[in-house]
């Protein structure tokens, strides 16, 4: 159980008991617990296991939160909160998707107009009952209708950090049991989706039963679903569901081909086995009845006369003809990356100082970093003015002489105003070693607004790369509207970096934008944007998004070594 995961579930609580009118300080106290877990560098499960140390030590932790914690790790999941999902509807803690819509509006929706789901609430909406409800009026009303047909597009679907954590759980789990030779992710999570909507896990064992049965009783499996001979469905406390399969070891590679998809990759294979007399499914690859192939993978990409091709290029997107002209990419790895250009301290929103951040990054290996705290128009965050954000730079040159083997520049996050000026002047920003430009607010300008804002911070000649472009989040704020092909053309044209931004809610530019980025030689940096120690742990979701896009290191600035990244500093 990683801290993530136990801070989701007090998140969770938290809503439901603001939804049910519960005393705002407890709520609080949820929240608060919700945060310390995510900033905290070590899990709790290991201070729970440690004899010396205890979760009380904790900033905000007393010793009901920590047994609900304990709880927690141990079952997990909580007892009170499993009451509160069946006391309010699913369809009610859907609504806190909606953007906009906070426990305390979506409370009024349901304890005032008896609104239980999106298409309820899309009726309320749509005859005027939302907009007469106090606090609310037209433009909420409205706002909210557009916020249903969000989520609705998003689905039911979870965050990859989520789904691959619960998915490694268990299959690490699954993976003790003494018949079990194999057993590993497929599916959209293998490909490193950003979202996933189910999990799907294959193993091979010579007791199918005994997997199904160790799967059922995994602390974060809720209820079996379905279960046959050697497949079973169940669905996780998370509510996401799982697929396992339990296959012969001669069709491991067959299966694993055939459920990590994608269907449409899956398409074009299953065509190329018929040009060849062959056919290729779950089980093998067949010519008439007798077998020829599937024990691997390779085999039955072999079979087509194609290379085996990496999961995350696996959509049908041009990878095929990589593979038939051995064109595949070498992607970029976690292990490439050499430093990461954009974080921030307890300056402005972060939880962690400037040295204790560099000493995090230097212990994953990392040779080079940029602090890039908030800039002024970020106030809720405490962002930095001119004068400030001098004495931070002061601080940070400080904080080199205090560490060594790891390189901090002087770097700033700086908002690109709704006006499309920069958010602290020129002045300032050229004494800066690294400018990252990015647009917090106005999302939902036009899209000739958002052009000109992208447009002015690229031309300007002291920013060094566009921060999570698009501003979204996934699943709960809709993306700025941008015409990519300019967007992308000037950035290329200035010699502008942008960012794959790793936090897993955002994932920013996507793989999409990526690879167009990479088609134009734009150079990527795989920023983690961490707002504490724990944060560097999401750079693996933003290699993940690379190297859907196909990015190799030569592609990506931040995997350069210091001397050669260097050069790119200040070049404007
Ligand atoms: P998801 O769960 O929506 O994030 O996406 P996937 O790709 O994990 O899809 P899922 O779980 O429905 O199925 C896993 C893989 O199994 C899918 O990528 C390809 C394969 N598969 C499932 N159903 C079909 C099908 O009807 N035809 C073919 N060719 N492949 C399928
Ligand atoms: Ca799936
Ligand atoms: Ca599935």
């Amino acid at each position: 159980m990683q801290n993530q995961q136990i801070a989701a579930l007090f998140e969770e609580l938290a809503d439901l008991l603001e939804i049910q009118g519960a005393n705002a300080f407890r709520v609080r106290a949820y929240r608060n617990a919700a945060r310390t877990l995510e900033n905290l560098s070590e899990s709790a499960e290991a201070i729970i296991a440690s004899t010396d140390r205890s979760l009380t030590d904790l900033e905000g932790i007393g010793k009901d939160l920590a047994t609900k914690i304990e709880a927690i790790v141990k079952t997990g999941t909580l007892q009170q909160l499993d009451e509160l999902r069946t006391q309010i509807p699913i369809g009610v803690s859907e609504m806190l998707r909606i953007p906009g819509l906070g426990p305390k509006k979506v409370a009024a929706l349901f304890h005032e107009l008896g609104v239980t789901t999106l298409a309820d609430l899309k009726v309320a909406c749509e005859s005027g009952r939302v907009a007469e409800l106090k606090g609310f009026g037209k433009k909420t009303a409205q706002t909210i209708l557009e916020g249903i047909q969000h989520v609705e597009e998003a689905g039911q679907r979870v965050l990859i950090s989520i789904a691959s954590a619960s998915a490694e759980e268990i299959v690490s789990d699954l993976r003790q049991l003494a018949s079990v030779t194999q057993v590993s992710i497929a599916g959209s999570c293998r490909r490193r989706k950003e979202t996933c909507g189910d999990l799907d896990v294959l193993a091979i064992s010579s007791n199918s039963a005994e997997v199904m049965d160790r799967l059922a009783a995994h602390p974060l499996v809720e209820k079996v679903l379905a279960r046959g001979e050697t497949k079973q469905r169940v669905r996780l406390r998370s509510r996401i569901e799982m697929d396992l399969r339990v296959v012969a070891a001669e069709s491991y590679g067959a299966a694993m081909q055939y459920f990590t998809g994608s269907k449409e990759h899956n398409i074009v294979i299953r065509r190329r086995a018929q040009e060849r007399g062959l056919k290729v499914n779950e089980y093998g690859v067949y010519r008439g009845e007798d077998y020829v192939a599937g024990r691997t993978e390779e085999e039955v990409y072999a079979a087509v006369d194609l290379p085996w091709i990496p999961p995350e290029l696996r959509e049908n997107r041009g990878e095929i003809e990589l593979a038939e002209n051995g064109k595949l990419p070498e992607l970029i790895e976690v292990a490439d990356i050499q430093g990461d250009l954009h974080m921030h301290t307890t300056a402005t929103d972060g939880a962690a100082t400037i040295l204790e951040m560099a000493e995090a990054a230097k212990a994953r290996g990392l040779k080079y970093i940029a602090i890039t705290d908030h800039s002024k128009r970020v106030s809720m965050a405490n962002g930095l003015d001119a004068t400030r954000l001098r004495q931070h730079w002061h601080d940070i040159e400080q904080a080199r002489g205090k560490i060594s083997g790891i390189e901090i520049l002087r770097g700033i996050e700086c908002d690109i105003l709704e006006d499309a000026t920069m958010d602290l002047d020129d002045e300032v920003l050229s004494e800066a070693d690294w400018v990252i430009a990015v647009l917090h607010y106005g999302l939902k300008q036009p899209r000739e607004q958002i052009m000109q804002r992208l447009l002015n911070a690229i031309s300007n000649p002291h920013v060094d790369v566009i921060g999570h472009p698009s501003g979204r989040l996934i699943g709960s704020r809709p993306a700025a509207d941008i015409d990519y092909s300019t967007f992308l053309k000037a950035a290329a044209d200035h010699g502008v970096m942008l960012e794959i931004n790793a936090s897993p809610t955002r994932l920013d530019l996507d793989d999409i934008q990526a690879a167009a980025a990479k088609a134009l030689g734009i150079q990527i940096v795989i920023d983690t944007d961490s707002h504490s120690t724990n944060g560097f742990e999401s750079l693996v979701y933003g290699v993940g998004q690379a190297r859907r896009a196909g990015l190799t290191r030569n592609d990506v600035a931040n995997s350069r070594p210091w001397s050669e990244f260097q050069k790119l500093l200040h070049r404007r």
